[in-house]
C-alpha cells in the first residue's frame, strides 16, 4: 500500500489546458486525477486528468526512475497525484507533448471498483449516473456543461447589463402565491405558514416603478408532480421586468438575448460543442411568430381534437413544432390560461398580450405585458378565484404610479438543454430535485 504524501512546497504551476502552450523542456508540476493508466510492460502511461482537460505522463522502463516505476503499478484510478516533469513535444502523443516524470507524489487515494467509469469507456445508466454524480460530474463531457452554463450566465448577463437591466436579488420566502396557488410548496416559519417563492413575479414588477429595467437569476420551487423531462421541483430561471414597455418590446429582447449567448458560446466552445451537439446553430431573429389561434388551427389541421382555451399539451406541440424545426414565438395565449397579472388585449379582453417562446416542442419562456392599473389587477386576480386581500402588499405599489411594463422568465436549463443537445433536464441542472431525488 502506498503512503500518501502531502503537497508540501509543491504547487501546481500549469493547468492541463496550458501544457500545450507550454515550450519542450519546461519544467512543471500538475496536479489532477488519475484518469487511467495504459501498462504496456516496458512503457506506462498515466492519463492525468483535471478540470480544464488531460495530460499523458510517459515512464519508460528502461529510462525512468525505477522507484516511479514502482509506485505507479499500484496507483487506482481517480486517486489524486502530484507529478513534477518535464514537458516534452512528441508527434506519437495524440495530445502533441507528454510529461517525462521526475517525481510523483500521491496525495489521496482512491478507492476501487469506481461507481462509474469517468472514461465513458463502460457507459453509466441513467440512475448510476445521478446517484454518483460528484463521479459523473468529473466527467469531461460533464465538466463542459457546466462551464458551458458559466457562459450563459456571462453572456446573459452582460445582454443585459448593456440594455440598462439591472440585477437585483428578490425575497424566496413568500406569503402568497405569485403564480397562482397550485404547486406551492409550503413552509413552516416560525408560527406561520409561508410559501417558497415560485417565481420573482411580484417583486420584478413592483421594482420597475424604482428601477424601470431590472432582471433576477434565482432559483425557485414548485410543487409540479409531474414527471417528465422538462420539469424539477427547483429550478433556475432568468426573469427580466421592463418600464414602459409592452409584450412585443421584451419579445425582440429576448430573442436578440437568445442570439447574443450563441455568439458569445461560438467564439469561446465552437470546436467543443459541434463535438457534443452536431446541432448547434446559431438561430436567425426575427424568431417566427405564430398566434394562440393559428396553432389551434395548425393542430386541428394535424388531425388532433382541440378547443380553442385548451392550454397546449406535449403531444399538441409536437404536432405544432414539426412545422417550426427551431426557436418560435407562440403569442396572444386566451387570457384564461394566463396568470392573473397579464393584460388582456383591449381589442378581445378573450385574449391576452402573451407569448410563449418555444424550442420546437419545449416551452422555454414566458412573459406579457402586465396589468398596472389597479382596479383591472383586482378584478383579475378575482377572476382567477383568488382573494385581492392576500395580494395587498403587491397592489398598495399600483395606487402609487405604477408604470406600464412587460417581463418574461427564461428556464436557465431548459435553454441549457437546448444549447447542449440534452434531452434530460435532470443531465444539465449539478445536483436535480424532482419528487422523488432528493440526494445528493
Ligand atoms: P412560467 O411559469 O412559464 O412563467 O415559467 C417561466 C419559465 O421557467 C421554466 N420553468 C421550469 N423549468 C423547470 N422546471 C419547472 N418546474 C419549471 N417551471 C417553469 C420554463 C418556463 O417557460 N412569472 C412568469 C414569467 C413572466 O411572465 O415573466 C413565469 O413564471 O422554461
Amino acid at each position: 500500500m502506498l503512503a500518501v504524501d502531502s503537497m508540501k512546497t509543491w504547487r501546481k504551476t500549469h493547468k492541463n489546458s496550458e501544457l500545450p502552450l507550454t515550450s519542450d523542456g519546461s519544467e512543471v508540476i500538475v496536479m489532477g486525477w488519475l484518469h487511467e493508466i495504459r501498462d504496456l510492460g516496458s512503457i506506462k502511461f498515466l492519463i492525468l486528468r483535471d478540470s480544464t482537460g488531460i495530460a499523458q505522463v510517459t515512464i519508460k522502463k528502461d529510462e525512468a526512475d525505477p522507484r516511479l516505476f514502482e509506485i505507479t503499478s499500484q496507483l487506482t484510478r481517480e486517486s489524486v497525484i502530484a507529478v513534477k516533469g518535464v514537458v516534452k513535444k512528441s508527434e506519437k502523443s495524440k495530445l502533441g507533448f507528454e510529461i517525462l516524470p521526475q517525481e510523483i507524489k500521491l496525495l489521496n487515494v482512491s478507492k476501487s471498483p469506481l461507481p462509474l467509469d469517468v472514461t465513458g469507456k463502460v457507459p453509466a445508466d441513467f440512475e448510476t449516473r445521478m446517484n454518483s454524480r460528484f463521479m459523473d460530474l468529473r466527467r469531461p463531457s460533464e465538466i463542459l456543461v457546466f462551464k458551458l452554463q458559466h457562459e450563459v450566465l456571462k453572456a446573459i448577463r452582460a445582454f443585459l447589463d448593456e440594455n440598462g437591466f439591472l440585477e437585483v436579488i428578490t425575497p424566496k420566502i413568500l406569503v402568497s402565491a405569485t403564480e397562482g396557488g397550485a404547486e406551492l410548496f409550503k413552509v413552516q416559519y416560525f408560527e406561520k405558514t409561508v410559501y417558497l417563492a415560485q417565481s420573482p413575479q411580484l417583486y420584478k414588477e413592483l421594482l420597475t416603478s424604482c428601477f424601470e429595467r431590472v432582471y433576477e437569476i434565482g432559483v425557485y420551487f414548485r410543487a409540479e408532480e409531474s414527471n417528465t423531462p422538462y420539469h424539477l421541483n427547483e429550478f433556475t430561471s432568468v426573469d427580466i421586468e421592463a418600464a414602459f414597455m409592452d409584450y412585443r418590446d421584451v419579445m425582440r429582447i429576448l430573442e436578440e438575448c437568445i442570439v447574443h449567448v450563441y455568439q458569445h458560446l461560438k467564439k469561446k466552445y465552437y470546436e467543443e460543442l459541434k463535438k457534443i451537439h452536431a446541432d448547434f446553430t446559431e438561430p436567425s431573429t426575427p424568431f417566427p411568430i405564430i398566434t394562440y389561434s393559428e396553432a389551434i388551427e395548425l393542430i386541428r389541421g394535424k388531425g388532433m381534437k382541440i378547443n380553442w382555451g385548451d392550454d397546449l399539451t406535449t403531444p399538441a406541440l409536437r404536432l405544432l413544432s414539426e412545422e417550426h424545426g427551431s426557436y418560435y414565438f407562440i403569442i396572444d395565449w386566451p387570457t384564461k390560461t394566463k396568470p392573473f397579472y397579464i393584460k388582456p388585449r383591449r381589442d378581445d379582453e378573450k385574449v391576452s398580450e402573451s407569448f410563449d417562446l418555444m424550442w420546437r416542442h419545449i416551452e422555454l419562456a414566458s412573459g406579457g405585458s402586465r396589468i398596472y392599473l389597479r382596479e383591472e389587477l383586482e378584478k383579475s386576480i378575482r377572476n382567477k378565484g383568488l382573494n385581492p386581500e392576500n395580494f395587498q402588499e403587491y397592489l398598495k405599489v399600483f395606487d402609487y404610479g405604477m408604470p406600464p411594463h412587460a417581463g418574461w422568465g427564461l428556464g436557465l436549463s431548459r435553454f441549457l438543454m437546448v444549447l447542449t443537445g440534452r434531452s434530460n433536464i435532470r443531465e444539465v441542472v449539478l445536483f436535480p430535485r424532482d419528487r422523488t431525488r432528493l440526494t445528493p
